[in-house]
């Protein structure tokens, strides 16, 4: 970034105007977790351990809040990170004749 220096020849005004040069950010996906009546509450746990590094009580609240309000969010990824992550919940909840629900949302 560049500001126009006040005290350079040709610069007599106390007018600044500061340039913001466009940073883009990549847009981010939020990972959510949906409830269901019949996965058993320890695979959920098992599933946020092993696929989003999280550990065992804070696998076990996310778990619960799950349950109690229908869904949650358990991660905010790259378009990519996220996309691989849902199908790696979805699969391998499948693999295990589980129900459970794994999609993905833009922030
Ligand atoms: N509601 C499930 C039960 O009572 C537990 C559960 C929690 C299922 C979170 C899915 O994403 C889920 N066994």
């Amino acid at each position: 970034m560049s500001t126009s220096d006040p005290k350079s020849p040709g610069s007599g005004t106390s007018l600044l105007t500061k340039t913001r040069p466009k940073t883009q950010r990549p847009p981010l996906y939020k990972v959510l977790l949906l409830n269901d009546d019949y996965t058993p509450m320890e695979f959920v746990v098992h599933v946020l351990e092993r696929f989003f590094g999280i550990n065992h009580q804070q696998a076990v609240e996310i778990m619960l809040t799950v349950h109690r309000k229908g869904l949650a969010v358990v991660g905010v990824f790259s378009f990519e990170i996220a996309e691989t992550k849902v199908t790696q919940v979805m699969d391998y909840a499948r693999r295990n004749q589980h129900p459970l629900q794994c999609t993905m949302e833009k922030e």
